[in-house]
């Protein structure tokens, strides 16, 4: 993956969409959706569907990405 982001950028990136609604520090699945569509489409090519992308991040399972959920993807989208 050539989309390399520093921490702060992903950071920026996480609050900018977990802000447009419910949670300001939590990203919906639209929020989610949202984001990958606009920065990193790459990650929804190929057999990952936006489903199994939250399904993965949401490891506690409540339905909202928090930003320690979301270094998962950071860590993939850095490699
Ligand atoms: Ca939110
Ligand atoms: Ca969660």
């Amino acid at each position: 993956m050539s989309t390399k982001k520093s921490p702060e950028e992903l950071k920026r990136i996480f609050e900018k969409y977990a802000a447009k609604e419910g949670d300001p520090d939590q990203l919906s699945k639209d929020e989610l959706k949202l984001l990958i569509q606009a920065e990193f489409p790459s990650l929804l090519k190929g057999p990952n569907t936006l489903d199994d992308l939250f399904q993965e991040l949401d490891k506690n399972g409540d339905g909202e990405v928090s930003f320690e959920e979301f270094q998962v993807l950071v860590k993939q989208i850095s490699q």
